[in-house]
């Protein structure tokens, strides 16, 4: 059966830290009580940029597990992978660094139940001026045999998600990801379709049917990034379900949204998906 979840950051229920360092311990309670609202609304689970659990100390990383365990979850969807300042395309690749990354972001993120990365990171596979698209292309393919290798030894998958082409300049539709998922032929790499950027690249929802056996994951957010439910002028959710229901998919859809009252906006737009899932 379908799981929802919501995207948060640790700092989506309390005050962000400004410049200097966080208080955790604080940050850690406010995540908990908010995460523990959403489940109460009706979410299954919460997903979380990845930076949360590994930019951070081994101490401060305890304290966070341990709020999410007192939560009664586990988190099973990370995304934001990599850092922006990690380059995975262009003349300053370092292979070194990358696999450190991979190895810690991955054990961290098995830590707390991880089962899938979303590998956005727009910035990191962003190809600079005058570089050449193969050699970027087999640069990520480098990339993803590195998540296989980790991915396979800590039971996690990875999957590429298209950004639209506002956010980066490779990989834009869910069409390209599927291709670049085939070509390397990983089986713990896989594809993200988001709603959102569906919408912005104009993507009909049509290709879910054929990419449907490497689907590991759904982001969904209107046009603007505003919740299901909120506007009327923009996605189709209605045929976006309707597809996914047509092709059994039975995994975890997040909701990846900007809220202004996360509480109240959020519920509101459980209700309307679930709604709209049974109707569609
Ligand atoms: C990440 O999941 C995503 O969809 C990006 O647009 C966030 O920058
Ligand atoms: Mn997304």
């Amino acid at each position: 059966m379908v799981k929802y979840g919501c995207c948060l950051s640790l700092y989506s229920f309390g005050p962000r830290p400004s410049g200097g360092s966080a208080d955790i311990k604080q940050a850690a309670m406010c995540f908990k009580d908010g995460v523990l609202k959403l489940l109460g609304n009706g979410f299954d689970y919460i997903e979380l940029n990845t930076g949360s659990i590994v930019n951070i100390s081994e101490d401060d990383y305890a304290i966070v597990s341990e709020a999410i365990r007192a939560c009664g979850i586990k988190v099973p969807t990370f995304n934001c992978f990599i850092p922006s300042t990690l380059k995975l395309v262009g003349d300053n690749v370092d292979y070194g660094e990358i696999e450190k990354y991979i190895e810690k972001a991955m054990e961290r993120i098995e830590g707390v139940g991880g089962k899938c990365i979303v590998f956005g990171s727009g910035a990191s596979r962003k190809v600079p001026d005058n570089f050449s698209m193969e050699k970027a292309e087999e640069q990520i393919i480098v990339f993803l045999n590195l998540c296989e290798k980790y991915g396979s030894y800590n039971g996690l998958t990875v999957a590429i998600e298209p950004l639209n082409r506002m956010e980066t300049n490779m990989i834009n539709t869910v069409s390209e990801a599927f291709r670049i998922s085939e070509k390397v032929d990983l089986p713990h790499v896989g594809v993200l379709a988001d709603s959102y950027h569906m919408y912005m690249e104009n993507e009909n929802a049509e290709i879910l049917k054929k990419v449907k056996e490497k689907i590991f994951h759904i982001h969904i957010s209107d046009k603007n990034r505003s919740y299901p439910g909120k506007i009327s002028d923009g996605m189709d959710f209605k045929k976006f379900f309707g597809i996914l229901k047509e092709i059994n998919y039975d995994k975890t859809i997040s909701l990846e949204c900007g809220f202004d009252d996360i509480e109240k906006e959020s519920l509101l737009s459980i209700k309307y998906i679930k709604n709209l899932w049974k109707i569609a």
